[in-house]
């Protein structure tokens, strides 16, 4: 559109004049001529090229004898092969499509529409027909597929439609609707392929910075479809050509069920989904094709100190790899396709990666845990898979829970709860949670069932390292018996699930729950000599103890440690302080990126003969998968350190995109084809407990950890649907949301209701004042004193300035009730405000264009 303006706009008054007539008949033309038209129509060549009005987007579609899009541009990049995009069946082991060898057929072009009618395919007696339909609009094409199917009909495959990228580096990846994502580089032999239930895909290049956004929604309301289904494959090279990158999606009335066991990935073929049975009728589906620019549609807002690009890309990559399908949640990888029930940190991945579609995809994979994988007794099956090749005998169910082979696994317990609760801090959605009670209480209550005397600590199934069983998440370390880390992580999902109890409104579970973890609690700071986990000679905590009383794992085992303090179960300081301190000198004398499991071996009889010589596997190399409770009992006693070891690992992200399941100690050098997604709990742990973003039910909790060069950064987050923008210095930080902006010591919280927002003092669960500003006045409120306390009688001070005039609607909750309360203000005013019986105050204030005005709210002496 401006090479068409530009001359015009040099020429003389009269012409300027002329200017509005002439740009209805040029721009007319552009439209309906000039080769950049939205929908322009080659008779000659039997092509019609589509733009969406941005010209972001645009694709050439092909209609003579055949009906295909042979060229799509993206942001000014071709990115599909010769083959380009098409519809199809397979009817047995023979493809009909649309691309090429059929009738041609029925054009009717308007100024944004296109339809495409008769095109049919397939066997002679059972042709297939369809019309697509076009539609243009400014940031976006949509196209509709009415398919219609002769007769009920088996298919081996359906391409509705299938897309052929041109090369297997057209895309980094695809961020997918389950929250997911498909990564080429892990597709690097000819055949491979990677499916999943979701119809919604973003292709994205970080270099060329584009993106193509696809996604497909079955038309419910015509026909039959339901479900939509993807599958990419790395096609094998034909000749010298390229091997093409291909995306081939499905709609169907019933879900695809995978054909081989529960395999989402294959290495060596492509056939991921069964044959189904295409009802006769029509199907439709509606894909909207959007051409992004990436950075922008994945702002994480400006970083200071650390590189925002590796952090957008480390969450997009690694984290997402966890994901393997529609209510298939974990962080090991759809490569080798385990799940590990026990592990904690998949909400909490949730929390870093604000994705709408990972939250609920989690929420569902949390349900149906709750179905399949937790027993009557309480028991929650370790591990997924989509074979048994890792179970213990007899333990593998249909839907693919099973027991690990190398013992009963028994943090399964607390991280199944754990997870669940920090949903619903996602969420807030207690009926959600509520679906979640009785199972959770029944996970949690098998190991109560375990408990020792009156001690709180729990008993694992094992009573020595001599049965040769693993107990937790290291499967091949025979911690037995009184296992720290399992009491740990216990105690960590106690105090949450009471909190969930106390939402779900039960405050005698609540307190009952919270009785257990505060005897644990005293029982795990015990020295080891009465029973406890602490080693006074040592100053650190022990792994475990077997039930003849010996003590094992006292090698400075880092996740027993860090877990201690991470959890809150080890509050001392003085305890903190020695563990960090200790364990950061060694990291110093070995020059390590990242934390080991130990720094010197474990017993020979503590461990598999495996992890034998030290260091190697579970005794002592590095796993990455811990790093968010190391950061945060980091960044609890010294946020410079817990920063450092963000950098080191998102310098390792950048030299080896972090693609192996662990380090190896001695070179550092990445092992393992199980390529764990854990990997990015760094993070994660940078986002919980160094940037401090914590969701709660009811409000955003801020609670940073600072160190100064993170000065400076300004992140962008949505919780809720509800977009926050945080500022962060160790000076004061902010959160600004509906052009409010509160600054306020942290820890605070921040919510939004009825067009006011409210500020939560502390993190405390009650909010304390709420303000509505006039329309578009932009309002900043400096909270200087508040005490979330409600006995408390200290004054509430804030100061407050509007950046333009208007009326301020305000409520302070949270006061005595019925009470009387001055409010003095620096404008020097003096009012006299009564508590209602629900201890709360409203009143408004006219505040003037850029004059502060601070405020004091005290309680009346009589
Ligand atoms: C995409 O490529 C595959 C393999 O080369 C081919 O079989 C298929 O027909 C192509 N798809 C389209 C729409 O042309
Ligand atoms: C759908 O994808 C498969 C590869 O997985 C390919 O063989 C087939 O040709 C594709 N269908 C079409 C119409 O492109
Ligand atoms: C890919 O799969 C096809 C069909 O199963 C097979 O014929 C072909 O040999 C495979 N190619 C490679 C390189 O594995
Ligand atoms: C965060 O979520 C919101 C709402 O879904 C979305 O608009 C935004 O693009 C997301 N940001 C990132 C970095 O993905
Ligand atoms: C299960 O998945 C793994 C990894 O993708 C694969 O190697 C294995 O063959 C699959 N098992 C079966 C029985 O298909
Ligand atoms: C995660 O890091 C481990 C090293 O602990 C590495 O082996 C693995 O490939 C990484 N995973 C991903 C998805 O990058
Ligand atoms: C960070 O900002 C605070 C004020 O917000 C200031 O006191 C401190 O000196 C700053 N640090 C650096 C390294 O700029
Ligand atoms: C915020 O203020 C701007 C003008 O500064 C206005 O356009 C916008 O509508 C306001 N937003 C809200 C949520 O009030
Ligand atoms: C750093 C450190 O304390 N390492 C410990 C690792 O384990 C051995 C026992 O196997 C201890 O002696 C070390 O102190």
């Amino acid at each position: 559109m401006p090479s068409v303006f530009i001359p015009l706009s040099n020429t003389t008054t009269a012409a300027f004049i002329l200017l509005p007539t002439l740009a209805v008949v040029l721009g007319f033309l552009w439209r309906r001529r000039g080769p950049e038209a939205i929908i322009y129509h080659d008779a000659t060549k039997d092509t019609i090229t589509l733009t969406d009005r941005r010209g972001h987007l645009s694709l050439r579609l092909r209609y003579g004898q055949s009906c295909v899009i042979e060229q799509a541009v993206v942001r000014g990049r071709q990115v599909l092969a010769a083959t380009g995009a098409a519809s199809g069946i397979k009817v047995g082991d023979r493809w009909y499509t649309s691309r090429a060898a059929i009738h041609t057929p029925r054009l009717l072009i308007t100024s944004s529409t296109l339809a495409v009618s008769e095109i049919a395919f397939g066997p002679p007696n059972a042709l297939v027909t369809e019309t697509w339909l076009f539609k243009v609009e400014k940031d976006r094409i949509t196209w509709r597929i009415d398919r219609t199917y002769p007769q009920d009909m088996v298919l081996d495959d359906v391409a509705f439609p299938s897309w052929n990228f041109t090369s297997m580096t057209t895309w980094t990846g695809g961020i997918l609707g389950t929250g997911g994502v498909v990564l080429p580089k892990y597709l690097e032999n000819p055949n491979m392929t990677y499916g999943v239930h979701s119809g919604a895909v973003t292709f994205w290049n970080r270099l060329a910075n584009d993106a193509l956004r696809i996604v497909s929604t079955p038309v419910s309301s015509r026909g039959q479809a339901r479900h939509c289904t993807s599958r990419f494959s790395h096609q094998p090279q034909l000749g010298n050509a390229v091997s093409e990158f291909t995306y081939n999606a499905t709609v169907s009335h019933d879900e695809l069920q995978p054909k081989y066991n529960l395999n989402r990935f294959l290495g060596d073929r492509q056939d991921l989904w069964a044959p189904f049975t295409a009802r006769a009728g029509e199907q439709s589906v509606e894909i909207s094709l959007q051409a992004l620019d990436y950075k922008k549609a994945y702002n994480r807002g400006t970083f200071k100190g650390l590189d925002g690009g590796s952090i957008r890309e480390l969450l997009n990559t690694v984290a997402r790899y966890g994901v393997i399908d529609a209510k298939l949640v974990g962080a090991n990888g759809w490569r080798t396709g385990y799940i590990c029930l026990h592990e904690p940190f998949f909400a909490q991945i949730a929390s870093a990666l604000n994705d709408s579609n990972y939250d609920a995809n989690l929420a569902k994979c949390l349900d149906y845990e709750r179905d399949h994988a937790i027993e009557s007794d309480g028991r929650v099956l370790a591990r997924w898979k989509n074979d048994s090749v890792d179970a213990m005998a007899g333990t593998y169910n249909r839907y693919g829970f099973y027991e690990a082979q190398w013992g009963f696994l028994l943090d399964s317990q607390p991280d199944y709860v754990t997870n669940v609760v920090q949903q619903f801090y996602i969420s807030g959605d207690v009926k959600w949670l509520a679906g979640q009670k009785e199972a959770c209480e029944r996970a949690l209550e098998y190991l109560i069932r375990r408990e020792v005397d009156d001690s709180g600590i729990v008993t694992v199934l094992t009573d020595s390292r001599l049965q040769g069983k693993g107990s937790d998440w290291y499967d091949i370390v025979w911690a037995s018996y009184k296992n720290a880390w399992v009491n740990a992580h216990l105690y960590n999902a106690l105090t949450l699930w009471a909190d969930a109890e106390e939402a779900l409104g039960d405050n005698a579970k609540a307190a009952s729950y919270r009785a257990f973890a505060a005897r644990l609690k005293e029982s795990f700071n015990l020295p080891i000599q009465q029973g406890g986990f602490w080693d006074e000679k040592n100053r650190m905590y022990v792994y475990w103890h077997d039930k003849d009383g010996s003590v094992h794992g006292d090698n400075t085992f880092t996740g027993v440690n860090f877990a201690a303090i991470s959890v809150g179960i080890c509050d001392d300081a003085g305890r903190r302080k020695a563990i960090i301190e200790r364990i950061e000198a060694d990291m110093e004398k070995e020059g390590l990126f990242y934390w080991p499991s130990n720094f010197t071996t474990f017993a020979d009889d503590e461990v598999a003969s495996s992890n034998l010589p030290f260091p190697k596997y579970e005794n002592g190399d590095i796993f990455l998968s811990w790093g968010a409770l190391a950061i945060r009992a980091h960044a609890l006693h010294k946020p410079e350190l817990a920063l450092k070891y963000v950098r080191n690992v998102l310098k390792r992200y950048d030299e080896d995109g972090l693609s192996f399941q662990r380090y190896e100690r001695e070179k550092q050098n990445g092992a393992g084809d199980d390529i764990l997604a854990g990997n990015c709990t760094a993070i994660v742990g940078l986002y919980r407990d160094i940037y401090g973003i914590q969701p709660r039910p009811n409000r955003l909790l801020l609670d940073p950890h600072l160190s100064p060069e993170l000065n400076g950064t300004q992140l962008l987050y949505t919780l809720r649907g509800q977009e926050y923008q945080i500022d962060l210095s160790t000076g004061g930080s902010s959160i600004t949301t509906e052009n409010v902006t509160v600054e306020a010591p942290c820890p605070f919280g921040i919510s939004v209701s009825d067009a006011a927002v409210q500020y939560f003092p502390g993190d405390g669960k009650e909010w304390g004042l709420s303000v509505r500003p006039a329309n578009s006045q932009e309002l900043n409120i400096q909270v200087e004193a508040w005490e979330s306390n409600l006995a408390s009688v200290s004054p509430r001070r804030w100061t407050e300035t509007a950046m333009a005039t208007g009326k301020v609607a305000h409520e302070v909750a949270g006061l005595q009730p019925n009470s009387l309360y001055t409010l003095y203000s620096s404008r020097d005013t003096k009012t006299s405000l009564w508590a209602d019986d629900s201890g709360r105050i409203q009143f408004s204030s006219l505040l003037n264009a850029k004059s502060p005005v601070s405020c004091e709210l005290v309680l009346a002496k009589y």
